[in-house]
């Protein structure tokens, strides 16, 4: 009898240890990547995603093999988001101030554990060399698509920087390892100077597809195009603005928890139920949309920055998500910057809400990799 229990619950044990370690196969092409989000879409797989999990974390800078949420549940995320803003103009560095060096290695890494890499590119404004975020010139787009203006120029060299960092993201045997791509996102704020507000939808559908097929051109068959609007996007605005099959592979959206404080600062809302509506409702349209396209859908990003709420991760993000066909959900960065002090999305060992986090890892089987 007590043989018996034992070895059901070895079985029990194996079994969860499956559920969680989901395949350790490396995704090796494009389309198994495609395969592997279309099947996480259809099977209620909800992959976790942390952006710059690998990187570094809140008490600790470019050291190997860590990770915040590994520190916390035991896990990698199956999904490890990197920046590569900066690479366009020659730095050695990202905007957040990891070196491309660095970047690659973990890549790789991630690429060998089985896991998905993603990324995002928040470059600089090629009028003025301000940042992503500087939109005081709103013909930037029309510059870039004008072959006679300079910016046209400057925006293909920095394109070619672009496409020679990717160029070198290979696997041992020296082929290109697939990735997510997810350019000129949030597109509909007016934050960054790819905005809606400051182009219409076939100038951005424009610089779309010269982007696309410029790293195409390169041999950068290995990327999957992920589209990723915003809150705010409404379904006619998604479509206007949406660059076309061919050119999308993956279809996202981008939305934060924000609390309501006092004059003091002091939170007296968390503002968890105008998220968990308003997500909601983003994620049937985005089903829809998924639906209507063909395309697998995801959560692109999200989170609740510094996570107060004790139970965020299972009463709020889980509940949020859980019945929705996405095939990841993303949370931002945690910045260990002492100026940056309250940027931070993803639980680390001693954060208030890090015992929630293991609950959430236990109930999102296949979200995370060993
Ligand atoms: C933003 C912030 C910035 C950062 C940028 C790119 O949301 O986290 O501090 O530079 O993303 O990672």
């Amino acid at each position: 009898m007590k043989k018996i229990s034992i070895i059901a619950a070895l079985i029990a044990m194996l079994f969860t240890a499956c559920q969680h370690q989901a395949q350790n196969m490396p995704i090796n092409t494009r389309a198994q990547l495609i395969d592997k989000l279309k099947q996480a879409c259809s099977d209620s797989t909800i992959m976790f995603g942390h952006q710059d999990d690998l990187n570094y974390g809140r008490t600790w800078w470019l050291d190997p093999g860590r990770s915040d949420v590994k520190e916390v549940c035991g896990a990698y995320p199956y999904v490890a988001g990197f920046e590569l803003g900066g690479i366009e103009v020659g730095d050695s560095k990202s905007l957040d101030s990891v070196p491309f060096d660095t970047i690659r290695v973990r890549m790789r890494e991630q690429y060998k554990r089985g896991g998905i890499v993603e990324v995002s590119w928040h470059l600089h404004n090629p009028s003025n060399g301000g940042s992503a975020w500087d939109a005081s010139n709103d013909t930037v787009i029309q510059d870039i698509l004008d072959p006679e203006n300079p910016v046209h120029h400057k925006f293909q060299m920095w394109l070619n920087k672009l496409s020679t960092f990717l160029l070198s993201v290979k696997n041992d045997r020296g082929e290109l390892i697939p990735m997510i791509f997810r350019p000129w996102h949030e597109n509909s704020g007016f934050w960054f100077w790819w905005g809606a507000k400051y182009a219409s939808p076939d100038q951005y559908k424009a610089l779309w597809n010269m982007t696309k097929k410029y790293l195409d051109a390169k041999g950068l068959h290995n990327l999957v195009y992920a589209y990723s609007p915003n809150l705010g996007v409404t379904e006619e605005n998604y479509m206007a603005y949406y660059p076309g099959n061919d050119n999308v592979d993956l279809l996202g959206i981008d939305i934060y928890q924000a609390s309501k404080t006092d004059s003091l600062g002091n939170i007296i809302d968390y503002g968890d139920s105008a998220y968990i509506s308003e997500t909601k409702s983003y994620l049937t349209m985005l089903t829809k949309i998924g639906q209507e396209t063909g395309k697998p859908i995801a959560f692109t990003e999200t989170g609740f920055e510094t996570i107060p709420q004790t139970d965020w991760w299972t009463n709020v993000l889980w509940p949020t998500i859980k019945d929705y066909p996405i095939a990841y959900v993303l949370v931002w960065r945690n910045v260990s910057d002492e100026h940056k002090k309250h940027h931070f999305f993803a639980p680390f060992p001693g954060q208030v809400s890090a015992p929630d986090f293991v609950k959430f890892y236990d109930m999102d089987k296949g979200g995370f990799i060993k």
